[in-house]
């Protein structure tokens, strides 16, 4: 029987909830009385999604536990295209605060320029812009040590030999970028007889991350194990390798826990998934926030833990308590 990697990150992230003062002055009004009741609104990468609406979830949670309002929206899919113009729209609606998850670390820069100048206080959740003057706060995994747990766990799951791909979303997407680099660099680093394949994109795409692997498997037929650095990229990647019959021949890691992801753990699909803790990073996203527009201390990076999730303790509280819905 496989060992338990049940272990919650804390070991291998070593994160510390560095949060401070959630801002509860009591009151969901700027100015802790008789004001206005603070309007926050949360940008996810893409609506409808797992990852994102647990992220609303605890956000929405955190808002009425605060006593402020607190808008959702988000693009259908997870493109800078389709993100910009509802952010546009909202700096045009002058909400107090906006939690947004951006989908590109160049594209979103101008846009939220325009926020802040707008004097809208802006946190960023999960992803974040390369313009480090952009967020107030800014709240997400360490993705790159998550890169580096997966590159441990798929090493181990292949016996430390043979060759690993990774499928990713897209280039200029910070958080998945880091959790490749941090994949590559502890392979390359610690695994000599384990080859690094290189890297492909799904587009963030379940049909596209299962025609990646495809060519991938026909390339390598001899492919010992695959790194999906999130969602999409996993659904795709994982039904690939179950049509073309190579379950227990190709091991994968994925990142991320929703319903799909989970099924395929229990199918042999896949054999350990990080899971993350998107309702939480919402909820310190909202008293961030609130934090900021009351003119409180508000906490520059604030990392949020992960776990690995695996047949082990899917079932145990410590694995139930992780997985994402895709409801409240
Ligand atoms: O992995 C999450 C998120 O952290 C990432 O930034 C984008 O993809 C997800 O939403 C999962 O699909």
């Amino acid at each position: 029987m496989r060992k338990v990697m049940g272990l919650t990150m804390a070991a291998l992230l070593a994160v510390g909830a560095t949060a401070c003062s959630n801002g509860d002055d009591g009151s969901g009004t700027k100015d802790g009385g008789s004001g206005k009741k603070i309007k926050l609104t949360l940008v996810q990468g893409m609506a409808g999604e797992e990852f994102y609406e647990t992220m609303a979830c605890g956000a929405r949670a955190e808002a009425a536990r605060l006593g402020v309002d607190l808008k959702v929206q988000g693009p259908q899919k997870f493109d800078s295209t389709l993100q910009t113009p509802i952010v546009n729209s909202v700096v045009a609606s002058r909400p107090d605060g906006l939690l947004i998850a951006p989908t590109d670390t160049k594209a979103l820069i101008a846009p939220l320029t325009q926020a802040k100048a707008a004097g809208i206080k802006t946190i960023l959740v999960d992803t974040v812009v390369d313009d480090p003057n952009i967020g107030l706060s800014r709240i997400s995994t360490d993705n790159a040590k998550g890169g580096q747990a997966a590159a441990t766990a798929l090493t181990r799951e292949i016996g430390d030999k043979g060759k690993v791909l990774v499928i990713s979303s897209d280039p200029g997407v910070s958080t998945v970028d880091a959790r490749v680099q941090g994949f590559e660099q502890a392979v390359k680093a610690s695994h000599p007889g384990v080859q690094f394949v290189g890297v492909q994109y799904s587009h963030n795409d379940v049909g596209e991350a299962s025609k990646v692997m495809n060519s991938a498997l026909a390339k390598n037929p001899d492919l010992a194990g695959v790194f999906a650095t999130n969602l999409n990229s996993a659904t795709g990647a994982g039904s690939a390798l179950q049509q073309a019959g190579k379950l227990g021949k190709v091991k994968m890691i994925g990142f991320d826990a929703g319903p799909a992801q989970v099924k395929q753990l229990r199918d042999g699909v896949v054999q350990g998934l990080i899971a993350q803790l998107p309702g939480e990073i919402g909820a310190k996203g909202v008293d961030q926030a609130v934090a900021a527009v009351k003119h409180q201390p508000v906490t520059k990076s604030i990392p949020t833990d992960a776990t690995i999730v695996t047949k082990d303790n899917l079932d145990k509280p410590e694995g139930q308590k992780v997985l994402y819905k895709a409801g409240c």
